[in-house]
């Protein structure tokens, strides 16, 4: 786009109060230099018409391949609308809410599974409202490549979507736009110097939680402000829609300093006993595989318990539930080990289906027990992966009172209620010669995002087991302080 277009349209939209400069108090009683609000566009059809073909001018210029096209409700929906009736491309429209009869689609519009639908938005601050929109596409087969957007904030939206695999390209920077005003003497310099650095001190792809409820007012939507800041594990177990389940392991986290679980993969119960005794302190998990026990009596389970109430870990068993929803009931339930009696947590495959999570939950909720679906595997080869584990979000996504997060390699979703906990970890990355894959604790947890380690042979074959654990401990700590100091807090 020619510098000329951009002044002209910079200079209407402040004109028709599009942009607005001032201390503008939120809700949260913060305050912000700059108003961008582009609801005001559909008075003004010239300027609707102006700014829908300068979009489509930049999806032109930048040669993007898409087969619909789909604007970010409600201001972009007109906006998207004119494009595509006035070049004749295909629309979808994304529903806000899905509808409670007929087909509950989210999605209006005709596609095919795999087609790329191409996203756009007003105005972007830290990218979620484009997220969002994407998570819906997704959810329905589609792919998204690019997003373009009218007015970039520059608060961290392209490298928040970058990450996620969306490349944005946006008309008007905040910093032309500000260079413009500035230049035709609508700002003065102390205005548009004040509203620099306020955009330079508050890029959103590392902040806290408060700036996301300070802008969640104004330009995101709720359920985006949540999923986005990194938020302290203290922070997460008191979020409103965190299953008590999950609250309470973060709590126990925070209180212990402990993003450790250990696989106590022994086979006598007697010494799994004896290491839940002695690394209880260091632990906020402990994951068993009770059917490799060979003494295992019904007592087993109780003592469990004791020792997870005496030193606050929970208890895990690691049992891959992975039947119809029938079977997995009596195996949670019944059997010789009486699994949800005394197993904190569980987890299933999501091959069969939500009848799994449908079949466990019956037995598990009334229990207030949690359930971690398994996403991905740290075995070499492993099938769960791209479309697999996109599908197995969905899934949790859809019984969030049973299902508590996820085995995963790496954070696989932006919401905090849900937690990830990564197997496969050990000091040295590496292998064991039978497929299983290490990572290191610095990997998982503050390149990958992830929340919990799961240690197995990287402390019982140690010779001092509970040093090792403190060791795994104190580095898995680090790494998470280490990426909270990176999102700003
Ligand atoms: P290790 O000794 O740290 O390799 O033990 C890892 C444990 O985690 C072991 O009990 C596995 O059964 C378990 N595990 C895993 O390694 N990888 C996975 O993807 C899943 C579980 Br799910």
């Amino acid at each position: 786009m020619e510098d000329g277009c951009v002044e002209r349209l910079v200079l209407k939209l402040h004109e028709v109060s599009g942009v607005k400069f001032g201390e503008y108090t939120l809700k949260s009683g913060l305050l912000t230099p700059i108003y961008i609000d582009l609801r005001v566009l559909v008075s003004h059809p010239a300027l609707m018409n102006q700014v829908s073909s300068l979009i489509y001018q930049r999806v032109q210029d930048e040669g993007l391949q898409f087969d619909s096209l789909c604007g970010v409700p409600y201001t972009a929906l007109p906006l998207a609308t004119i494009i595509c009736s006035r070049h004749e491309l295909p629309m979808l429209i994304r529903r806000k809410e899905a509808k409670d009869y007929g087909t509950k689609r989210m999605v209006e519009g005709s596609f095919r599974q795999g087609d790329t639908c191409l996203i756009i938005e007003d105005t972007v601050t830290s990218g979620c409202s484009i997220l969002e929109t994407a998570e819906v596409l997704y959810k329905e087969g589609l792919k998204v490549t690019d997003a373009v957007v009218l007015m970039d904030r520059e608060q961290g939206a392209a490298e928040m979507l970058a990450s996620r695999g969306i490349r944005l390209h946006s008309l008007v920077s905040i910093f032309k736009l500000l260079e413009v005003l500035q230049a035709a003497d609508r700002i003065d310099a102390k205005t548009a110097q004040s509203v620099r650095t306020f955009i330079l001190e508050n890029n959103m792809f590392r902040c806290s939680l408060s700036f996301f409820f300070f802008y969640g007012e104004d330009s995101l939507c709720k359920t985006c402000v949540q999923r986005s800041a990194e938020l302290s594990y203290a922070d997460r177990a008191k979020l409103p829609n965190v299953h008590p389940m999950a609250s309470r392991l973060l709590t126990a986290m925070e209180e212990k300093q402990s993003n450790l679980c250990v696989s106590a993969d022994v086979t006598s119960s007697e010494e799994l006993l004896r290491l839940a005794d002695t690394l209880g302190p260091a632990i906020c998990v402990l994951k068993t595989h009770v059917d490799i026990l060979q003494d295992y009596t019904a007592a087993f389970g109780q003592k469990l318990q004791a020792l997870a109430e005496k030193h606050n870990f929970l208890v895990f068993e690691d049992r891959k539930f992975a039947d119809i929803g029938n079977t997995v009931k009596h195996q949670y339930e019944g059997g010789l080990y009486q699994i949800s009696s005394w197993s904190h947590m569980v987890n299933a495959h999501a091959v069969p289906g939500p009848g799994v999570v449908k079949g466990l939950s019956a037995v598990g909720k009334p229990l207030g027990r949690g359930c971690l679906l398994i996403a991905q595997m740290s075995s070499q080869g492993s099938l769960a992966t791209g479309e697999y584990t996109r599908a197995v979000l969905a899934m949790a996504e859809e019984q969030p009172d049973f299902v508590i997060g996820f085995i995963c390699g790496s954070k696989i979703t932006e919401r905090p209620e849900f937690i990830h906990m990564t197997p496969g970890v050990q000091m040295q990355a590496g292998g064991d010669g039978l497929g299983q894959q290490y990572a290191t604790p610095e990997e998982v947890l503050y390149e990958k995002g992830s929340d919990v380690i799961v240690v197995g042979r990287g402390i019982l074959e140690a010779p001092d087991r509970l040093k090792a654990a403190e060791s795994y401990r104190k580095s898995g700590w680090e790494a998470y302080t280490k990426r909270l100091g990176h999102s700003g807090q």
